[in-house]
């Protein structure tokens, strides 16, 4: 049982995706009385890390290769067992409106998954090559490890966010990556939807649209069914707020735009301004009880209230299959500039 590592291959390979990012380049000339030139140049590389390996799945407590985490369960002092606690932890120094819009981003979360999960000791890799660990020591209950760098300039790719490593107990997620094009944060803000945008992305790292469907991994959750043309959400507690609502049916999951947008969010022309369609409306766009009913299908422990949200009254939902590229004027297309990453490991819990 112990010092043994199962790797397992999996028929389908891990979304293929390296982002890499040269940024801050920045260099100044600095030309001296005497007409020498002194460049001055500092560059910083933010690459994430590759994303199609063969995962790896680990039950040993002494192993320390790299890519590989290990866990044992832990009473250790200063776990909050009363809530679930989201960590942030910046690659880069953030802004102090940053910081804020994660924090109270972290904060909306908190109040709709309200159970706290396992902790975990040990250390799970950085999704960053050539940073830290996400974690050495003990996690109670998610880390998310958040880049803010230049990407691709304004408009175009926004960023990238989802699980990355996750545990294979329950298969939810403990540590998780958003990385997001600095370029775009003001654009962001000029439409006062920075932090749905980040609520929004946070979503996807929990698990919207990112672990709804599991069996590819080997373990048996099957959220996300339906045909391509109509795909649906199977999980009962979601379908029972979405049906108090006032929706019919199962809960629609969007099935157009690109991928990303389709099969990763709740259908925008029927859920209208709920913050984890793949438009995000101008004006409100609540976490309402349908995504937290679908969190507790997911297996967290979730509040059953939401985010005031009124489907029948709320914002319409846009039409994306008029909408033009680059039509901002009634919200933003956030869905076809984000990707949604898979996990790249497993943790093994050793108490079982
Ligand atoms: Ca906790
Ligand atoms: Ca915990
Ligand atoms: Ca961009
Ligand atoms: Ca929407
Ligand atoms: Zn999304």
């Amino acid at each position: 049982m112990y010092n043994t590592i199962q790797m397992k291959k999996f028929g389908k390979r891990l979304t293929m995706l390296s982002l890499a990012i040269v940024g801050f380049t920045s260099c100044s000339v600095d030309v001296t009385e005497e007409n020498t030139v002194t460049p001055i140049e500092t560059t910083q590389l933010l690459t994430l890390g590759p994303r199609n390996l063969d995962p790896i799945i680990i039950q040993d407590l002494s192993n320390t290769e790299p890519q590989i985490a290990k866990s044992r369960a832990t009473d250790a002092a200063g776990d909050d067992r009363g809530r679930f606690n989201i960590t942030l932890k910046f690659l880069l120094p953030p802004t102090e409106r940053q910081e804020q819009v994660f924090n109270d981003a972290a904060a909306r979360w908190e109040r709709i998954i309200i159970g706290d999960v396992p902790s975990f000791t040990g250390t799970i890799p950085s999704a960053f090559p050539g940073f830290p660990d996400a974690v050495d020591g003990t996690l109670d209950d998610i880390v998310i490890e958040v880049a803010l760098a230049p990407i691709d300039g304004p408009g175009g790719t926004l960023g990238a966010a989802g699980p990355n490593f996750v545990r294979l107990d329950d298969f939810l997620t403990l540590s998780g990556v958003m990385f997001f094009d600095v370029a775009d944060l003001d654009f962001l803000e000029s439409l006062d939807l920075f932090e749905d945008v980040i609520v929004h992305e946070m979503g996807h790292v929990l698990g919207v649209g990112t672990l709804w469907n599991t069996v590819p991994f080997g373990f048996d959750r099957t959220l996300l069914e339906g045909p391509d043309s109509s795909p649906f959400f199977s999980g009962r507690k979601a379908n029972v707020f979405w049906n108090a609502e006032g929706g019919t049916g199962e809960l629609p999951i969007e099935n157009m735009g690109g991928p990303g947008t389709a099969f990763g969010h709740w259908q925008e022309s029927t859920l209208n301004n709920e913050l984890m369609t793949g438009f995000l409306n101008l004006g409100e766009n609540p976490l309402s009880r349908i995504t937290a009913g679908s969190m507790r299908d997911l297996g967290y422990r979730s509040s059953s209230v939401g985010e005031q949200y009124d489907l029948p009254r709320g914002t319409p939902g846009v039409d994306l299959s008029t909408l033009e590229d680059g039509d901002n004027s009634q919200g933003l297309n956030i869905g076809a500039m984000e990707t949604l990453l898979q996990p790249v490991g497993f943790v093994v819990s050793s108490e079982k």
